[in-house]
């Protein structure tokens, strides 16, 4: 076994923020209601109960057959663009393969640079401008936020939730995916641990494994998570009653650091891979892969697949010099160039139309857009919810239509500048009416505008199979204007060349600059 990788990312919680402002008690948020109103939270007894699960439906004698699909969601931490075989990877990812050659690759896809933002815009379809990064006591998601867990509970589908939240810290019951729309819930709440341990850090650092809201599943220590996470998601599939609609978010722990695998997976690369942290992420991707095959397997013995929408999404870029590789697109996780936010992506499904099943879509789709596009799936009421920023999808992804969506605001945060002053910017390229010091990033039909110091770290990398090295750009711009269709490796800054399409972005970033949702502390 590698050694446990002490370097854990800091994913602590900032300060909490609570706020008492009337927002947080207006919330329009069904599971909160149950609560208040003396109806026990959702939560059911570890095993799936249906009874209590149908509870918002009608005794269980009711319950018809329900055509509509199943949607399982699959959710993988920090892989990058290079990282599964379909992308002409030394990883090997079979089971991935299979799924993406049999369904629809989404290449032109976007979710953030950062493991909590992306789960903040899957979770409730909007912008963290309107969603705030910490505004109260729920970090990144506002208790006031309603979940799309929460949507298709109360839709009729059973909801559960395996694996890495990060929507939350543990200090807090009313944060946890128990009280956020899921019925289950076996997993961690922070944003990174050790594989084994379960623990944030060191042996006596806390112990965060949980299964629903109030059990410390001390049982796991010492299993890896991957492997619990599949076998949880199978007793989840083989026990479901296929009367209802099943939701299934698995969110694994892998790829994210600390670099930690069962020693049997390393050895299909020991011969491939001479550098230990590549050689030891690449079994990480394999194990997942091999756990993906399993719960698809089960999908298919239970009777489910026929009517299951698969989605598969890493939540950001790798970062190279943990094993991971965005090859050849520009940058890593925490930036805003392709290599951070270009997510790995597909859907399988047997509600696909013959015509798109096997091919690749290249229109524009953002992390947000999974709200509304599965709510449509389950037929769920959408009205009432805050102003969304997704776009319901399906017909594109689907049928292969042209998409909606023109634009994605990528990123803004006020007064973000990190700290850093670029002293090498090109200079003439800024505005008046807009600070472009702040880290911003915002996407324009073929166009992307990014803003602010992190192009500083701007860097390409190669893996280290293809030779390791790092290609820093000549020049670096306080604002940088690529053509992503013509230049997706971003390496001609046209911010100075083309002068009106920077400022056509940049208003366009004052636009949204101005419906910052100014209740929630942002920085
Ligand atoms: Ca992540």
């Amino acid at each position: 076994m590698t050694s446990p990788n002490t370097d854990i990312e800091n994913c602590s919680t900032p300060d909490i923020h609570v706020q008492s402002d009337e927002r947080t008690f207006q919330a329009v948020h069904s599971v909160t209601k149950l609560v208040d109103e003396g109806v026990k939270k959702p939560v059911v007894n570890f095993q799936p109960d249906s009874s209590l699960s149908n509870a918002h439906s009608g005794d269980k004698e009711d319950i018809q057959p329900d055509s509509r699909p199943n949607i399982v969601f699959v959710l993988a931490d920090d892989l990058g663009w290079h990282d599964v075989g379909y992308h002409d990877s030394v990883i090997k990812t079979p089971n991935i393969d299979q799924l993406a050659a049999e369904g629809v690759k989404l290449e032109n896809y976007y979710v953030s640079s950062w493991c909590a933002p992306s789960r903040v815009n899957l979770m409730t379809g909007r912008y963290r401008i309107r969603t705030g990064l910490y505004g109260d006591v729920c970090d990144f998601m506002g208790i006031h936020e309603t979940t799309l867990a929460d949507k298709l509970y109360e839709a009729g589908y059973y909801t559960a939730m395996v694996g890495k939240w990060h929507l939350s810290g543990f200090e807090h019951a009313e944060c946890y995916p128990t009280h956020r729309g899921f019925q289950t819930f076996l997993g961690y709440h922070g944003g990174s641990q050790n594989y084994f341990t379960h623990r944030r850090g060191g042996p006596h650092a806390p112990y965060d494994f949980w299964a629903n809201d109030t059990s410390i599943a001390v049982k796991y220590e010492g299993q890896y998570s991957t492997m619990i996470f599949a076998d949880e998601a199978q007793r989840i599939i083989r026990q479901h009653n296929t009367k209802q609609p099943l939701f299934l978010y698995l969110s694994f722990q892998a790829v994210h650091v600390p670099l930690l695998v069962p020693p049997s997976y390393e050895d299909q690369y020991r011969s491939l891979i001479e550098d230990d942290k590549r050689r030891v992420y690449a079994a990480m991707a394999s194990c997942m892969d091999e756990a993906i095959g399993n719960v698809t397997a089960t999908l298919k013995e239970k009777g489910l697949w026929n009517n299951t929408v698969f989605i598969f999404s890493s939540d950001n870029g790798a970062t190279p010099t943990d094993g991971g590789s965005n090859w050849p697109l520009r940058g890593r996780k925490g930036l805003w160039y392709e290599g951070g936010i270009r997510a790995v992506g597909f859907v399988n499904s047997h509600l696909l139309s013959d015509h798109v099943t096997g091919t690749t879509n290249h229109e524009l789709i953002h992390v947000t857009d999974w709200f509304p596009t599965l709510l449509r799936l389950a037929k769920a009421d959408l009205h009432g919810l805050k102003p969304l920023d997704g776009i319901d999808q399906w017909e594109t992804i689907s049928r292969g239509n042209v998409t909606n969506r023109k634009e994605v605001l990528l990123n803004f945060i006020p007064g973000d500048t990190n700290g850093v002053v670029n002293e090498n910017h090109e200079g003439e390229a800024t505005a008046d009416y807009f600070d472009t010091m702040p880290f911003s990033a915002i996407r324009v039909g073929d166009w992307k505008l990014l803003t602010g110091n992190s192009v500083i770290e701007g860097n390409w990398v190669k893996p280290v199979e293809l030779g390791l090295r790092f290609i820093r750009p000549k020049k670096h711009g306080r604002v940088e204007l690529y053509n992503i269709k013509e230049d997706p490796k971003e390496r001609k800054n046209q911010a100075n060349k083309n002068k009106e399409k920077l400022h056509e972005l940049l208003r366009k970033l004052k636009h949204y600059s101005e419906q910052i949702n100014t209740d929630v502390r942002m920085a």
